[in-house]
């Protein structure tokens, strides 16, 4: 079998490059390692940009997403037992964020896929990929059992952070910049009326916690716990008087309580790999780079790269140019700094480290103090969250 493009992984990075391939009359093939069941029940991300529902509505995903998807205006910081609304519209040129969960997402573009899109292929692990200094790479892979090989012009990397597409890249060849945090988030989400409007971000002296949401009758919420914690630490009485503690503020706020329906420890790591690209292999979203989630910038960052990615395959096939093929990895790195920046600076800003001094306790107090009072360090916040116009 051969195709023009070969995607490793059908998480969103994948299974969108695979759309906006097809939409453009290009042939690829997903190959994703789990099952379907699987691929659309992983909790993860819950804010989108204006940028990336954009792409997805292009993409013809976009309808259930403006049906069910909730638009929010801002975001609220809690600190010092105060908060402070961080108004997203009027601090940038007119934008705002979607509520609308990862899993959503993934199950809509695997559902248009599987309608009319290119070949998706679950329980498809990809083992070996030769070739990619040359022009036509093989890819090999089980499926049903069986040892399968594709050959392909280009290899895109979508397999995320655990993936094998990073290196196929020679260590000679590439770069990579990481950093471990020294704690890590309980998720939870708990069938409840979520207690507030719009996400809460709340940095106390016992830990951040934030309050996000996946439906008018869903709450998704997270507390930093240390390294190594296990959701058997936490029994949900313990969950919930947590997050009272930590979002609690001089005034009158209540947080619903409700039944934990899930539970999982998160690491928080910041890593990049340079370049993206090696011969007839791209990488793109995790894979390539991924961001402590306290900034939600992971998968729009992935939706960035694979936009710029299928832009610069069908100005190849329209114009034989690799110009945009040649400039993707740059293109892409520019923003993913930025995003790399903003999330390392909400993450320490926000959360307290086991080791810091009282000194830093108010350095962070100070940095958050000057955000609720300064328009431009508010607007610097905002235009980072809501999303910005690079690359
Ligand atoms: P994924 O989603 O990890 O998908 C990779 C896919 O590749 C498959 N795979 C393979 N397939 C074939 N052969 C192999 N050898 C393979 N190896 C792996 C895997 O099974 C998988 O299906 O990467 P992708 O597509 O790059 O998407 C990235 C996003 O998932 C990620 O950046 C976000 O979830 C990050 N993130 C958030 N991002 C936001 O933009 N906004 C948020 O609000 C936000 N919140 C979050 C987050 C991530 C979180 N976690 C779990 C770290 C909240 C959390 C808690
Ligand atoms: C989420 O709803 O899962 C979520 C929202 C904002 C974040 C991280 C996660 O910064």
């Amino acid at each position: 079998m051969h195709t023009t493009v070969c995607i490793i992984g059908g998480g969103p990075a994948g299974l969108l490059l695979a759309r906006l391939l097809h939409t453009s009359g290009l042939d690829c093939v997903v190959l994703e390692r789990r099952e379907r069941a699987y691929v659309e029940q992983r909790q993860r991300a819950g804010i989108l940009e204006q940028s990336t529902v954009d792409v997805l509505r292009a993409s013809g995903a976009g309808e259930r997403l403006d049906r069910e998807g909730m638009v929010h205006d801002g975001i609220e910081l809690r600190f010092d037992r105060r908060t402070h609304r961080i108004d997203l519209p009027s601090l940038t040129d007119g934008r705002r964020v979607w509520v609308y969960a990862q899993t959503e997402v993934v199950k809509d573009l695997i559902a248009l896929q599987l309608d009319d899109g290119p070949p998706l292929l679950f329980e498809a692990p990809v083992h070996a990929v030769e070739g990619i200094d040359g022009t036509r790479p093989t890819v090999r892979y089980t499926h049903g059992g069986r040892e399968q090989t594709l050959t392909c012009d280009y290899v895109v990397g979508c397999d995320g952070f655990h993936g094998i597409a990073r290196n196929l890249i020679p260590e000679s060849a590439k770069r990579t910049f990481e950093r471990t945090y020294p704690y890590s988030w309980l998720g939870v989400l708990a069938d409840v009326p979520p207690s507030c409007d719009e996400l809460i971000y709340a940095h106390s002296p016992r830990g951040f916690a934030l309050h996000s949401m996946r439906s008018p009758t869903v709450s998704r919420l997270y507390l930093q716990v240390p390294n190594g914690a296990s959701p058997a630490d936490w029994p949900d009485e313990r969950i919930w008087d947590e997050l009272d503690a930590r979002l609690a503020i001089d005034g009158d706020w209540t947080l619903n309580r409700g039944p934990i329906t899930a539970k999982a420890v998160l690491p928080m790591r910041s890593s990049v790999t340079e370049p993206m690209r090696y011969g007839r292999v791209f990488l793109a979203g995790d894979c390539a780079h991924i961001v402590p989630p306290t900034g939600a910038k992971g998968l729009n960052l992935a939706v960035s790269d694979v936009t710029a990615l299928a832009r610069a395959f069908t100005h190849l096939r329209n114009t034989g140019s690799t110009d945009l093929l040649d400039a993707y990895s740059d293109t892409c790195l520019r923003r993913v700094w930025r995003a790399e920046h903003f999330s390392y600076l909400m993450t320490t800003t926000l959360h307290t480290d086991p080791r810091q001094s009282p000194f830093d306790s108010r350095l962070q107090l100070s940095q958050l103090d000057r955000i609720a009072s300064s328009p431009h360090a508010a607007a610097e916040l905002a235009e980072n969250y809501a999303g910005l116009d690079i690359g």
